[in-house]
């Protein structure tokens, strides 16, 4: 096996490596060994297994597939059934968060209720819902009505398009790249892509795009303002992260997944008092609620709970032996880890139908039980204290400090009610561009070498960097997410976030909350009078794995984003599709893709482009 240091840059991590090599465990990074090397075909995307003629493999040697398909068509409808997977993953999570709306307002649960009323009224009124002397439950039953309608067939665009500016609407209509509804886009592409029908590379690639902007302008985006209106627009505030948060003396109850629905009960469970008193009775001191991945970060963003770490961290964070219950909800859960639990006292519970777990305890989580339901799995998590074994308890290093929080209300709240003064920053030069750094680990790379590095470098450029997802964890553990990492920012920046308190690196949320991203672009773009693709701003996924993460890094290149990936999508084998995602989209929609592995490379490249759109916006460099 591969050196432990060489698979990650956390002192936390390599002590759990060593010690699930000590105990016999194995981990994803054994795992990527016995896989390793893969499939060469596989790797450049030019299998196809999408009818029984085949599966078939194209080369140089054999460029056909039985049907006919060349290397560009098996490409590009490959790479857009990935998106298309990355998308519904989304939009499924965004259109559970409507339904819990429904219960809400058909009086099926007291358990959820609309939290922020101000952001549901101004929902509604920005997607053309009379606001005006309604009852609250009124106006929420139209969002309702009205985000359900976005899933379907009979609309010309999804509702939050109110949002884009007009040239950039002009430019997708021109393509007919619009996202009309989100099924609707993923149905279509299935369709497309079965055997006989796109067979035009290009052509396929705009759906992809369609259906990924379905995703970020409709299923994530409404996944993340539908989560603010029940639980609470995320405002400024400090938490810990790193898995130092794990409490010998507690009951541990990690929460992984994505959806707050179910992680807010079970936050609400842990602190009731009989469940408490059962803790203490057993001899805990108390029940200690983190998170993982990104419904860990919807719990820090809106309640400070801190986080144990991100996608590579969920095997490791079980090794230290002290977690009573893993409680999961649905994406980027490893099957691994019901294995895992199962060396350990700890239980592993799934909540979703959609999402189970051979060899898990499962609870169908519902809107009208979810906290009888959460009290019952919290109730699992407390009698599991009495079986842990404390030799083979732990727990390495103290928690990092971090501050989260930044939702763009609170952003525009913190500059004073509008985003005046960061356009003026902007302006002026202080802050010269802004990066999302968002998505996952990969354990083909070294655990968020990249995510920090890359945040790292920008910073100091005077380049704002907002992160979401993964790399949450990975910039607060390297401690870019408190104020005082100013003193690692140039001096324009350091400069703004010194007045504000602020960090150089903000917390914008979990995945579906990239479209908090996108929606400040398009503010930012609107209050300049110009398209998305003029501002000086950039996304990143240095470190990503997922279907999900190629359907933000498309919409996000679709909006007009330029938008860097670490390692490239499986579409080598394409020179059309290849073309097409590194210099082809520019003239299309204004951003491309690029491909850098280097992170001092790929910010000198983020630096040039701001400079470029900095210049042709008038504002010197
Ligand atoms: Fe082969 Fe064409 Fe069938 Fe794909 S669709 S498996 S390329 S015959
Ligand atoms: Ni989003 Fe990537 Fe984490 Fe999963 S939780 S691992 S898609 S960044
Ligand atoms: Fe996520």
């Amino acid at each position: 096996p591969r050196p432990v240091e060489e698979l990650t840059i956390w002192d936390d991590a390599k002590a759990m490596l060593r010690k699930a090599r000590a105990e016999g465990i194995q981990t994803v990074h054994d795992r990527l060994d016995r896989q390793t090397p893969h499939c060469k075909f596989c790797e450049l995307g030019t299998t196809c297994r999408n009818c029984t003629m085949g599966p078939c493999r194209v080369s140089e040697k054999n460029p056909l597939g039985v049907c006919g398909a060349d290397a560009d068509v098996i490409v590009a409808r490959n790479f857009g059934r990935f998106v298309t997977g990355g998308a519904a993953g989304h939009s499924d999570h965004g259109r559970d968060l409507i339904e819990v709306l429904e219960a809400i307002v058909e009086g099926e649960t007291k358990d959820y209720r609309i939290t922020d009323e101000n952001k549901l009224r101004a929902i509604a009124a920005e997607i053309g819902i009379e606001t005006d002397g309604r009852p609250v439950m009124d106006v929420a039953r139209d969002v309702m009505e009205c985000f359900f309608a976005d899933f379907g067939s009979r609309r010309k665009e999804v509702s939050f398009l109110a949002r884009v500016p007009q040239v950039r609407k002009d430019k997708w209509a021109g393509l007919k790249m619009t996202p009309r509804g989100v099924d609707r886009e993923i149905a279509e592409m299935m369709h497309r892509t079965h055997m006989g029908c796109d067979n035009d590379a290009p052509n396929t690639l705009i759906h992809a795009a369609r259906t990924a902007l379905a995703d970020g302008w409709g299923g994530s985006m409404i996944g993340t303002e539908l989560s603010d209106v029940i639980f609470g627009v995320p405002t400024p505030k400090m938490s810990t992260a790193n898995l130092g948060v794990i409490k010998a003396d507690k009951v541990n109850l990690l929460v992984h997944g994505h959806n707050p629905v179910v992680s807010e009960m079970i936050l609400a469970a842990a602190r009731e008092p009989e469940l408490l008193a059962r803790a203490r009775e057993l001899g805990a001191t108390g029940i200690n609620v983190a998170g993982l991945c990104c419904t860990g970060n919807e719990l820090l963003m809106r309640q400070g709970i801190p986080m144990a770490g991100n996608h590579l961290m969920t095997e490791l964070a079980i090794i230290t032996g002290a977690v009573e219950a893993i409680v999961v909800d649905y994406q980027c859960i490893m099957p691994s880890l019901v294995q895992i639990s199962g060396c350990y006292h700890t239980k592993f519970i799934d909540t979703a139908n959609k999402a189970r777990f051979t060899g898990a305890i499962h609870f169908d989580f519902q809107p009208r039980t979810a906290m009888k339901q959460a009290r019952e799995i919290v109730s699992i998590a407390v009698e599991a204290f009495a079986r842990r074994d404390p030799g083979r308890v732990d727990i390495p290093g103290e928690p990092v400090e971090i501050m989260t929080g930044f939702s763009n209300e609170a952003v525009t709240a913190a500059l004073g009610g509008s985003l005046d003064p960061l356009v003026q920053a902007i302006a002026s030069g202080d802050i010269r561009g802004a990066v999302g750094i968002v998505g996952c680990n990969n354990p083909k790379i070294k655990q968020d070498s990249m995510n920090v590095k890359l945040a790292e470098e920008l910073i100091k450029k005077d380049i704002l960097v907002l992160v979401t997802g993964c790399v949450t964890t990975a910039a607060g553990k390297a401690g870019l997410l408190v104020p005082d990492a100013i003193e690692k920012a140039g001096p324009g920046l350091k400069k703004v976030c010194g007045a504000l308190g602020i960090p150089p690196v903000l917390h914008y949320g979990s995945c579906v909350d990239n479209a908090r991203i996108l929606q400040l672009c398009a503010a930012l773009a609107n209050a300049l009078n110009v398209d998305i693709s003029d501002l000086p701003v950039g996304a990143s996924s240095p470190e990503w794995y997922s279907e999900k993460a190629a359907a933000i890094g498309l919409y996000a290149v679709a909006s007009g984003i330029y938008t860097h990936l670490g390692h490239p999508p499986n579409i080598l084998g394409s020179e059309t599709v290849t073309n097409l995602a590194v210099s082809g989209l520019e003239d299309l929609v204004g951003a491309t893709f690029f491909i850098e592995g280097d992170m001092v490379k790929a910010a000198d490249m983020f630096d040039e482009r701001i400079k470029t759109k900095r210049k042709a916006l008038g504002l010197g460099e």
